[in-house]
């Protein structure tokens, strides 16, 4: 027959290591559920608000609706940093702002990346270091143009 201190050893004994064993890998479990579950990282949006502009920063913006655009020109200062915010309104339409140095649109300045509506992102490029009168458009839709003025 077994003792007591016996039964209470060989039965309780285990049980209770049982027991604390689940209570820490639940703890355990609690602890490395981020790694186990990972969230999404957080991609890089090109909605929501621009990012913060360095000082001298000319924050234009226009917008695409019903295949046009909202302004005929843009003016910037020569040279300086320009902020662009593009808001394509048109859903599922694929638009960009792509500024040349003339209307044959043969040499590109900036070119904005193609964005699908209803979206607004945020272009930015420098102005070019020559005043005078530059040309942009959207690459998809050509008839979307206008001026881009460097003063
Ligand atoms: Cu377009």
């Amino acid at each position: 027959l077994f003792k007591s201190w016996q039964v209470f050893v060989f039965t309780l004994v285990p049980l209770a290591l049982i027991f604390t064993g689940v209570i820490l890998s639940s703890f355990h479990g609690a602890d490395s559920a981020p790694e186990v579950f990972p969230t999404a990282a957080p991609r890089p949006t090109s909605s929501g608000p621009p990012p913060p502009a360095p000082a001298g920063t000319t924050q234009l913006s226009i917008a695409a609706e019903n295949l046009k655009f909202d302004k005929a020109s843009l003016t910037a200062p020569a040279g300086q940093p320009v902020q662009l915010m593009f808001d394509n309104k048109d859903a599922g339409q694929m638009h960009n702002v792509a500024v040349y140095a003339d209307r044959s649109a043969s040499t590109p300045i900036f070119k904005g990346e193609l964005d699908t509506g209803p979206n607004a992102v945020t272009y930015s490029f420098n102005a070019p270091s020559s005043p005078g009168s530059y040309f942009f458009h959207c690459d998809v839709h050509p008839d979307m143009a206008g001026t881009f003025t460097v003063n």
